[in-house]
């Protein structure tokens, strides 16, 4: 996996007691990165409550972020040596605190750019599929072996795995252990930038970059009320996105930015 560019200072504070990973800061945008490269980042209790701490106490000036992992791997999903110590009830709070973990991702302050390669499995899907953008790098490959390990998905790939691909493929993952490689993922809508090895840091980067250029309430628009009404009926969602962008327009920043545009000091839109 790439390093990360030299600008990139280690974050202080209570972040940097986080063992479990390495975060680190350049102006708007904050880069996690899993950090148990000998266990192929699995994801033990401790590593859960690691990434919820510092969902929660990102640095303030941050804008956007970044998650990858560390080795040649993104993540090998659950920690399964954790997993036959546990009772039915303690199983039920095991995947409640996932959900904590990743809802803080998904539903927190900034928008969030997830870089794959290697195995991208199980929980690892799931901690993907909770970020707002997956950037993959040819190595990637997707799977969920939960059905061949006797268990189901508890990270909140149920509910958000089948919104990116549909039901129907999630299934046959499930029921038949098929792994996805890269394009493959991509053509599935699993994710949104596919790059060549060693390529795929430097791109959710500059992603994360432009994202935190966007006024703060468009982010907040796309980030909490686009999920919400997909979620809704059309008339309920219609009457909620005419809420949300009379509340986004009133905003100074978006009343800057449009006064830039029309005064001819803004950028067009431009194909890339
Ligand atoms: C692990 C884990 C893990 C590796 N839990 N220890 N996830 C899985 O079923 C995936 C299981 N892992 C694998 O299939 C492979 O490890 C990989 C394809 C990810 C990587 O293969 P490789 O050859 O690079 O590594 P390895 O030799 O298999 O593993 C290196 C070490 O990591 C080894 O430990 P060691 O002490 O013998 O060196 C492995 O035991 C350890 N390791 N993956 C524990 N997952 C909220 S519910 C979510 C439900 C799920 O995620 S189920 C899917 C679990």
């Amino acid at each position: 996996m790439n390093a990360t560019p030299t600008n990139f200072t280690p974050a202080t504070g209570l972040l940097a007691t986080l063992d479990l990973l390495r975060i680190e800061h350049s102006e708007a945008v904050t880069h996690l990165r899993l950090m148990r490269p000998a266990k192929r980042n699995a994801i033990n209790d401790a590593l859960i409550a690691q990434i919820h701490t510092a969902a929660i106490h990102l640095p303030g000036s941050t804008k956007a972020m970044v998650i990858s992992g560390e080795g040649a791997h993104f993540c090998a999903g659950l920690d399964l040596a954790e997993l036959s110590e546990r009772s039915v009830a303690e199983g039920v709070q095991h995947s409640r605190s996932w959900h904590a973990a990743f809802d803080q991702l998904q539903f927190g302050r900034v928008p969030v750019v997830a870089v794959l390669h290697g195995a991208v499995v199980g929980g690892g899907l799931e901690l993907a599929s909770a970020a707002h953008l997956r950037v993959a790098e040819r190595s990637a490959y997707y799977g969920l072996p939960e059905g061949q390990r006797g268990i189901f998905v508890g990270g909140g790939g149920s509910a958000r795995i089948p919104r990116l691909i549909g039901v129907a493929r999630m299934t046959d993952m499930m029921l038949t252990g098929r792994v996805l490689d890269a394009d493959e993922g991509q053509a599935a809508g699993l994710t949104n930038y596919l790059v060549d090895d060693g390529q795929g840091l430097a791109k959710g980067l500059a992603l994360a970059a432009k994202i935190a250029t966007n006024a703060p309430l468009s982010n907040f628009a796309v980030m909490h009320a686009l999920p919400r009404i997909a979620d809704l009926s059309q008339s309920d969602g219609l009457f909620v996105e005419s809420l949300m962008a009379s509340i986004a327009q009133g905003d100074e920043a978006a009343k800057t930015r449009v006064r830039a545009f029309l005064e001819g000091r803004a950028g067009k839109v431009q194909k890339s």
